[in-house]
């Protein structure tokens, strides 16, 4: 099997349809966590594909303290583009002999404990997109939060990435732009957020979980 083949005819093909990063973890011996409805299913698949969209600045610009209209519609539009893609790699993977599973995009499974099937942020840390910010969010040294990311989880061998080595440092403009005040130096608070985005979803045309204004700031230039 030729891992470095398999990696570049997958990166091809996603980049094909219009993704901005790719990248893989090595997931052996690495504590997933996956929701007890895939635990099975994803037994054996040693290697996760993360994919990468870049959010469009135009659309992010529109946002100041609270998402808007067209910021709701790129989120669904991009999490559509990440699934498609996602699957469409699956099909190729099938095609060079593997099996694989591709993880949804945005999907909450467990709407107590607000979860999904597994963090896409955990895979894409360990495929190397970037850190863990501030925020909360992944950090990519390029694009900043701007990215919104999906998994596929395959048994395909492939040649792995490594995690980059970054911060924040002394950037802080999440901090100072969050509106409910839910991202500190210590952190990010969860129950303040998802509180503050359960009133933005009652804004009419928005009636989803969504924010923005953390990633809109966070565009990769630290300050
Ligand atoms: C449910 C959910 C929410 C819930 C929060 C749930 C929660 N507990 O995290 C709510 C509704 C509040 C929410 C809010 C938002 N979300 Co959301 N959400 C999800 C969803 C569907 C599941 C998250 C989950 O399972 N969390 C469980 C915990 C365990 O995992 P985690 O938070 O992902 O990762 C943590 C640990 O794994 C750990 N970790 C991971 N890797 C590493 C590496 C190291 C070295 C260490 C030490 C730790 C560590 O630290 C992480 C951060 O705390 C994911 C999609 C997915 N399946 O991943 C999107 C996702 C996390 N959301 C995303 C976004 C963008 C948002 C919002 C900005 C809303 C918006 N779109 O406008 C806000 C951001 C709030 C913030 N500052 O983080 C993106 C993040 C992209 C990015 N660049 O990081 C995701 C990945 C969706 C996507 N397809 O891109 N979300
Ligand atoms: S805005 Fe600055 S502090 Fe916040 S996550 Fe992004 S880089 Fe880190
Ligand atoms: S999504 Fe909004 S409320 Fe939540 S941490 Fe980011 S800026 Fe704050």
């Amino acid at each position: 099997m030729d891992k470095e083949k398999n990696y570049e005819l997958l990166k091809a093909e996603a980049l094909k349809h219009g993704m901005t990063l790719f990248g893989v973890a090595n997931l052996t011996g690495v504590e997933l966590n996956p929701h007890p409805e895939i635990r099975t299913a994803i037994r054996d698949l040693p290697y996760g594909i993360s994919i990468g969209y870049r959010l469009s600045p135009r659309v992010l610009a529109t946002i100041k303290d609270k998402p808007t209209l067209i910021y709701k519609h790129h989120y669904k539009t991009v999490n559509w583009i990440l699934d498609q893609t996602a699957e469409r790699l699956v099909t190729l993977i099938q095609q060079l002999g593997g099996d694989a599973l591709a993880i949804p995009a945005s999907q909450t499974v467990d709407w107590e404990a607000q979860v999904g099937h597994i963090s896409h942020k955990q895979v894409a840390y360990l495929a190397g997109h970037g850190w863990i910010g501030k925020s909360g969010l992944l950090v990519n040294p390029k694009f900043g939060a701007q990215v919104r990311y999906a998994t596929i989880l395959t048994n395909l061998p492939l040649k792995t990435d490594i995690p980059v080595d970054g911060s924040c440092g002394t950037c802080r403009k999440c901090i100072d732009a969050c509106p409910a005040g839910a991202l500190s130096e210590k952190g990010w608070d969860k129950d303040r957020c998802l509180a503050q985005l359960k009133k933005f979803a009652g804004i009419r045309g928005i009636g989803q979980y969504i924010c923005g204004v953390c990633i809109k700031v966070c565009d990769g230039k630290l300050e």
